[in-house]
């Protein structure tokens, strides 16, 4: 039998449930991208808001790429589980959801909850790939999604075109202009996301009011978010099946802790969320910098490199000891170094801490899930550090070599390196090309890289030459030399 309202009642003890009258609460956010991660993480504290302080902020999932999401919950009435696999090993039941579209199908259903009177909030997991921004995060004009935009904007297929078309809706209409919440990990998400809307209303010769309202009036919070969960696999849904007693298609895994900053740019009118333990604060660049370049830089680090030397997963990747070492001097000579702490945050305290959840035994965390989208993610969480340290970043340059080297290695298998964005660069350059020219036009790629690798020609041939040294003795003789 499976997981839904009706069999709710059904669920087998020392499964915690929903706190909260579902039924009597009504839906006020509307979130887009209802992945794992963001089952697992932000819909959470949603739920423990509304079960701490109440309040009408039931959420309608909106899948805009595939109907996957969408058809696992919506037979659920939204309802799925949260498995903790660490120290401690929970189940739980997450009711926040009370509605689940898909654009593909739905799209009516979703313009009318984003323009109803009580929807207050838009959050959004889409990805780093779902903003559509080039190398220098302006709105890529070229990519599918915004194209498509500009010639229906009022079907759109991107999350910033809904919410283009939301606020002239509701402006039209006089209803406030919703909040739009960003929780990905992008550094200023909030920002980038209210220019991505900006420039896209500028492209469709939005009349200035609703220039203006993105531009200027609208609430765009930057947020961090933070808790490691590995794509659901089948074992997941066995364990959740047996200690529910009820099939769920929708469950989701994480580790223990969990962590969500959001800058204190919210209307009064908003979801107990700091009761449920977000952290609301001004300083949320300080917190962004620190998680984006030293657990995501050390996870992309590990991933890229831990398949170069045949790993799997991230516990196989902290167990070979020369690439632990390695991402530990990396994090703690370099990327620490580039870093403001957060106030009352002690860096390399927080390395440790995160060291500790990468070596959890009870999450298996696939290093080819984390190898997705690396064009996107390595600018964002390695560059950086490169960009501040200059040659001194040897490490962080070892990585981004190792990158390219991957890529080049992994196009050349035939297989896809589950990266849509590198796929789009204009001039990508064939696998086909020795690693000399490969990685060359790579690095002085301007989407990519931006002007960093073109401007500063030691900068350059220091990758360059490592990434011709793995291609030609391997990384394992090259780790040698970081001993
Ligand atoms: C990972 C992140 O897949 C990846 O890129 O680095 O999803 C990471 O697990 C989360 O950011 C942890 O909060």
């Amino acid at each position: 039998m499976r997981l839904s309202g009706g069999t709710l009642s059904q669920v087998k003890s020392g499964v915690a449930k929903p706190d909260f009258d579902r039924d009597n609460t009504k839906v006020g956010i509307v979130h887009f991208g209802p992945g794992a991660f963001w089952r697992a993480h932000q819909c959470v504290y949603t739920d423990d808001a509304i079960a701490l302080s109440g309040g009408d902020w039931g959420i309608c999932a909106v899948s805009l790429n595939s109907p996957r999401a969408r058809d696992a919950l919506a037979p659920q009435d939204g309802l799925y589980t949260l498995a903790i696999r660490d120290v401690e090993r929970s189940y739980r039941v997450i009711g926040a959801v009370k509605e689940a579209l898909f654009a593909g199908e739905d799209h009516e259903a979703i313009v009318d909850r984003l323009c109803a009177p009580e929807t207050k909030f838009v959050t959004l997991t889409i990805t780093e790939k779902g903003y559509a921004l080039d190398g220098n995060g302006k709105l890529d004009v070229s990519n599918p999604m915004i194209r498509s935009d500009l010639e229906t904007p009022d079907q759109p297929s991107s999350a910033m075109g809904y919410i283009v078309l939301a606020t002239r809706l509701r402006l039209s209409r006089g209803l406030p202009s919703l909040c739009v919440v960003s929780c990905d990990n992008l550094p200023d998400n909030g920002d980038r996301l209210r220019r991505a809307c900006a420039e896209l209303a500028a492209e469709m010769d939005a009349e200035t009011a609703l220039f203006n309202e993105i531009r200027r009036k609208m609430h765009f919070p930057n947020t961090m978010v933070d808790s490691i969960t590995p794509a659901t696999d089948a074992q997941i849904l066995e364990d959740v099946e047996a200690a529910l007693g009820l099939r769920d298609e929708a469950a989701v895994q994480r580790e223990a802790f969990t962590q969500w900053v959001i800058e204190d740019d919210l209307p009064d009118d908003r979801p107990d969320w700091a009761g449920a333990g977000a952290i609301i604060t001004s300083d949320v660049a300080a917190f962004e910098k620190t998680k984006l370049r030293i657990l995501n830089g050390a996870h992309s680090t590990l991933t890229y490199m831990g398949l170069l030397l045949g790993h799997q997963t991230i516990l196989q990747a902290v167990a070979d000891p020369a690439l632990d070492a390695f991402v530990d001097a990396m994090i703690r000579e370099e990327a620490i170094a580039t870093i403001d702490a957060p106030a009352g945050l002690d860096l390399s305290d927080y390395w440790v801490q995160t060291r500790a959840r990468f070596a959890n035994p009870n999450i298996v965390h696939r290093l080819e899930q984390i190898s997705h989208d690396g064009s996107l993610k390595i600018p964002a969480r390695i560059l950086p550090v490169i960009q501040a340290l200059g040659l001194k970043a040897r490490r962080a340059a070892l990585a981004v070599a190792s990158w390219i080297v991957w890529t080049r290695q992994r196009r050349l298998s035939g297989e896809d390196p589950t990266d849509k964005a590198l796929f789009r660069l204009p001039n990508l350059p064939a696998a086909s090309l020795a690693i000399d020219d490969y990685a060359l036009a790579l690095l002085t790629h301007p989407q990519l890289f931006g002007a960093l690798f073109i401007k500063n020609v030691d900068l350059r041939t220091d990758v360059l030459t490592l990434a011709v040294t793995i291609e030609s003795v391997g990384l394992a003789a090259v780790l040698k030399d970081y001993s």
